[in-house]
């Protein structure tokens, strides 16, 4: 053995970061700070991507939707207790919306943390994250940081994705160790999403109740999307015929324009429908869990497609459950339905059909007014039509009235190019989401973002800026939530959900040296929003919408729990 000065060393630092590029894990959204503030810089000198944001929870909320781009684990990084605990509201967002992530956080010393004696920072993170995610773990030494990561990456991405804590105590990065045994203990994870094909029984199973129906329907969830399975998924349903209902981020999976699409048909086919197949659907709060008002009072047979065994039966009885991956189950059913495929009953389809064009003839006036103030529906057929000629850009949405007008409004054309506030409608994805969408894709980004909104994630425009990212903001500035207009009867404060009035958002992105526009009108949105997707300039543009237009929480009024006692 050669003496002991003359070993090849390395340490946890360097361990670590040559974990992730052996899995090719390139990208490291986070915010620096003690004790891993070393291990980003010297991450990024060993070539690894590592974006620096203003707030953990906007860096995780990039780390999940880069999952959710990538089909790889998103990084978040943060520090201890406060930092872990901002990136972990993100963290518990990607598994309940089913992205796979892996939240970093650094952490302190064990012993002292144990005894509760008052560490720099101190939090038992591994407990606390625990029942958020899919699973945690801590890694104490040097030799097992191969495996730990091994262990994250497989958990985030097999079976249903989701997000894993990794724990790192600051005394594992400085740990030294023999250069070629550390080597020897990196694991490249070898499919790391394995295949996970159904049962035949269960797809000609599915087959049978799908070919007995005579008003069938196909909704596809974000799963479906997820699943990067796109051109069989589109043979499928092109082959059965069957009318399509995307969900909010499933939107342009199968074009929006496409002939089957029901999208413009919503409450006709739940209504109508008597045998729905989903897709990467879930029967949650999105789809009123499968029964009720919305649902109509026609029997119902549900197929559900899921690689998650225990979603089948969660809310209504699943007469046809397909459990496997979503490319593996399409495939199988594709083979399963040979080439003389019956179509549905032209009755069927020809009532969606009518329904739909009726609906969208019926939007299309109101798209075209040059209204100043601006309202929702002038404003976003402008931008309906930039992503239409430009159906490449990414769409980010979220908001209140924002995000509920825009899904319907703008067609979207391609797989994946929709995203939005997914499973929870939380606020605060949107600058995250924006971020990692340009860094992950290099398509230019157009979020589309209710004022209050904005204000959740807002300081990271100061992040495209540095980056230099292809980012377009239009904040739909109408004072407030939902409303400019609310006053307190009761005293001098302003109401609840108003904000200061005619602010100017464009003036934040100045700062940066972003360009900043105010738009008072469709045209003058236009204008800008084209510019700023010709140039790939960092800009913000505050579109004055008018502060009376919107309505109580958009479309989802019904879920505020009203009082009796209300004084009125
Ligand atoms: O068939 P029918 O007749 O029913 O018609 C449907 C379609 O067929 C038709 N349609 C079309 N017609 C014509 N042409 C086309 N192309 C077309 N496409 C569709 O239109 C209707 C509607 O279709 P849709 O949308 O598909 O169907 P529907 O019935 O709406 O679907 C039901 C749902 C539930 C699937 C859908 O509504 C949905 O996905 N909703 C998601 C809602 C959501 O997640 N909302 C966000 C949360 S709201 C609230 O919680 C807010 N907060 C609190 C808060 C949150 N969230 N998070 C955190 C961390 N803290 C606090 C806050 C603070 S919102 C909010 C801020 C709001 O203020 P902003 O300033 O940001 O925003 P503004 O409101 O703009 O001021
Ligand atoms: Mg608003």
């Amino acid at each position: 053995a050669a003496p002991e000065t003359e070993r090849e060393l390395t340490d946890g630092f360097n361990l670590i970061i040559d974990a992730l590029k052996l899995n090719g894990l390139d990208t490291i959204y986070g915010v620096p700070g003690i004790p891993i503030t070393d291990f980003g810089r010297m991450a990024q000198a060993a070539g690894i991507r590592v974006l620096s944001f203003r707030h953990e929870q906007n860096a995780g909320y990039a780390a999940s939707i880069a999952g959710f781009l990538t089909k790889k684990p998103g990084i978040c990084l943060t520090v201890s207790a406060p930092g872990f605990l901002n990136g972990l509201t993100a963290l518990a967002h990607a598994t309940t919306n089913c992205f796979p992530m892996i939240l970093i956080s650094g952490s302190s010393e064990r012993e002292i943390v144990d005894l509760q004696q008052g560490d720099y920072e101190e939090m038992d993170q591994l407990a606390v994250a625990k029942p958020l995610c899919k699973a945690a773990f801590r890694i104490l030494h040097a030799q097992d940081i191969g495996i730990g990561l091994a262990r994250a990456i497989r958990a985030a991405v097999s079976g249903r994705p989701g997000g894993v804590y990794l724990d790192l105590p600051a005394k594992l990065f400085g740990q030294v160790m023999d250069a070629e045994e550390g080597r020897k203990s990196l694991v490249k994870v070898i499919d790391a999403a394995p295949a996970q094909l159904p049962a035949p029984d269960a797809v000609q199973r599915a087959l049978d109740v799908l070919k007995g129906a005579k008003r069938p329907l196909i909704i596809l969830g974000k799963g479906a999307a997820y699943a990067q399975a796109d051109d069989a998924i589109r043979q499928f349903v092109e082959t059965s015929g069957i009318p399509f209902l995307p969900m909010s981020m499933a939107k342009g999976l199968l074009p929006d324009l496409h002939p089957q699409c029901a999208g413009a048909a919503r409450s006709t086919v739940l209504k109508d429908s008597d045998v729905v197949m989903l897709v990467g659907a879930r029967l949650n709060w999105l789809l009123s869990h499968g029964k009720g008002k919305s649902w109509g009072d026609q029997p119902k047979k549900f197929i559900q497609i899921d690689i998650e065994p225990k979603e089948m039966d969660s809310n209504v009885e699943i007469v046809a459950p397909v459990v496997g991956d979503i490319g593996s189950c399409i495939s199988a059913l594709l083979a399963g339905m040979g080439n003389a495929w019956p179509v549905p009953p032209a009755d069927w389809t020809s009532a969606v059909a009518k329904k739909r064009d009726e609906n969208v003839a019926k939007m299309a006036p109101r798209l075209m007014n040059n209204n100043v103030p601006m309202d929702y529906h002038g404003a976003l057929g402008v931008l309906r039509t930039i992503i239409a000629e430009r159906p490449d850009a990414i769409l980010i949405n979220e908001g209140a009235n924002t995000l509920d007008l825009a899904r319907g409004v703008i067609d979207m054309h391609q797989p994946r190019k929709r995203l939005d506030v997914g499973t929870w409608g939380v606020m605060g994805i949107g600058m995250g989401y924006a971020i990692a969408a340009a860094v992950e894709t290099g398509k230019p980004v157009l979020a589309v973002e209710g004022d209050s909104a904005f204000g959740f994630s807002g300081m990271e425009v100061e992040t495209i800026c540095r980056y230099n990212l292809p980012v377009c903001v239009v904040i739909f500035n109408n004072n407030g939530i939902y409303r400019g207009t609310d006053v307190n009867s009761a005293g001098d404060d302003p109401a609840t959900t108003v904000f200061v009035k005619d602010a100017r958002y464009d003036r934040m992105m100045e700062a940066f040296g972003g360009v900043g526009v105010n738009a008072t009108s469709p045209d003058e949105l236009k204008r800008a929003v084209n510019a700023a997707m010709d140039s790939r300039k960092p800009t913000l543009i505050n579109a004055v919408i008018d502060p009376t237009a919107g309505s109580e929480s958009g479309r989802i009024g019904n879920l505020n729990p009203q009082s009796a006692l209300k004084k009125k």
